[in-house]
């Protein structure tokens, strides 16, 4: 148990600055009281979310919508509200440049200005102390014969390669996928093979980030996840949950038995070791419920399945399935599954100097309150802006 403990309070789970911003659908974004007009207040409000579970350190960043005038001294603040900058998320989808694509758009000046975003967003991991650039691009096609598939692979590995001889030492790059949207025939980086592929070809410092919303239902994403640790290639996770496609809810959400799958492949290839380097991280969007509970809410969801995966009777695992023991080894499986691990957490915390319940301890600290009053005025932040 001790073990597990340790374990439990080395995992860094990363919260994204987007999250504290308002974010909604197509239809409408509700804005919500407090919510930060500026960078600096995001990182307050991520603050927050660390100061209660003891495990978030890190915020992710992203560019264009963090743009500051001088990063050192944002990540100076951060230092001085008990964080640190984490991932730094490029934006290569939101310019009217980028209709049809962005580094693999048809048109040169495009793609060039493009993979200046990327190069631009290098700088900014060297301002903050930031070691991981997370590269997502929206670039796809909508009709057959609308571009050349194979072409635009060649576009996007070109760019690619640029960026990666820019890495300094100690810094790497997470390729992301996703199968569709806003691209909706021929999304350029549609599934992990993909990315697989791209990182392999340009060497250690890229990697793989699965974003647990980006995958057709019914997609077998711990086997994923099992296939790249065991390949060295898989760099992190941008959590969250769906129901239908990629809907960005709170991670553990809308599966938790899934997650808990995860985490156990996670766990079962070393992931939670010392210097293995993924990178836990959130990719959620807070459209209905208050942000800041939000994001506590989904750091213990991931905790809890960690707690879990951590408690599978490893050797007992083993031997049944050994002896092609089909239902003793998904009972030792379930077992821990179904385990309450939140008196374990509980313990965790009060040991650590937390209060064991992270959510009641927010409510009554009264920082919504003083940050509703606070904070009125200015321009909130929002997915997008
Ligand atoms: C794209 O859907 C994505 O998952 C990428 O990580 C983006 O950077 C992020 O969402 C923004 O919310
Ligand atoms: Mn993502």
């Amino acid at each position: 148990m001790t073990d597990i403990k340790a374990t439990l309070l080395a995992q860094h789970i990363e919260t994204p600055s987007w999250a504290y911003g308002n974010s909604g659908t197509r239809f409408k974004v509700f804005a919500q009281k407090g919510v930060p007009r500026d960078p600096y207040e995001k990182l307050a409000d991520a603050a927050q979310v660390h100061a209660y579970t003891g495990i978030a350190p890190t915020v992710a960043l992203h560019i264009p919508w963090d743009k500051v005038d001088d990063y050192a001294d944002l990540a100076r603040h951060a230092r001085e509200l008990g964080v640190g900058i984490g991932a730094i998320n490029s934006n290569v989808f939101q310019d009217d440049d980028y209709m049809l694509g962005s580094v693999t758009h048809p048109s040169g000046r495009v793609r060039r200005k493009a993979t200046d975003h990327l190069l631009e967003c290098v700088d900014i991991m060297d301002a903050t102390g930031s070691d991981t650039l997370k590269l997502w691009f929206s670039d796809g096609i909508n009709y057959p014969g609308q571009d050349d598939i194979r072409a635009r692979q060649d576009r996007l590995a070109e760019s690619l390669a640029e960026v990666y001889d820019r890495l300094g030492g100690g810094q790497r790059f997470l390729l992301e996928y996703k199968l569709f949207e806003p691209a909706f025939y021929a999304t350029d980086v549609p599934d992990w093979g993909t990315a697989y592929a791209h990182c392999v070809k340009l060497g250690p410092k890229a990697q793989v980030v699965v974003d647990t919303g980006h995958h057709a239902p019914g997609v077998n994403i711990e086997f994923i996840v099992a296939f790249l640790l065991r390949e060295g290639k898989l760099g992190g996770f941008d959590f969250n949950s769906r129901f239908y496609a990629d809907d960005d809810l709170m991670v553990g959400a809308a599966d938790p038995f899934q997650l808990f799958r995860i985490m156990y492949e996670v766990v079962r290839g070393g992931g939670l070791d010392a210097g293995t380097g993924v990178a836990f991280m959130l990719d959620q969007c807070h459209n209905i419920e208050p942000k800041i509970p939000g994001q506590i809410r989904s750091v213990m969801n991931v905790q809890e399945a960690t707690a879990k995966a951590l408690l599978v009777d490893r050797e007992a695992l083993a031997a049944a399935q050994a002896e092609g023991d089909v239902l003793g080894a998904n009972a030792v499986f379930m077992d821990a599954y179904n385990t309450d691990v939140r008196p374990l957490l509980a313990e965790l915390r009060e040991e650590r100097g937390l209060a064991p319940d992270p959510m009641a301890a927010y409510a009554k600290s009264g920082y919504f309150e003083k940050i509703a009053a606070e904070r009125v005025g200015g321009q909130q932040a929002g997915w997008g802006a």
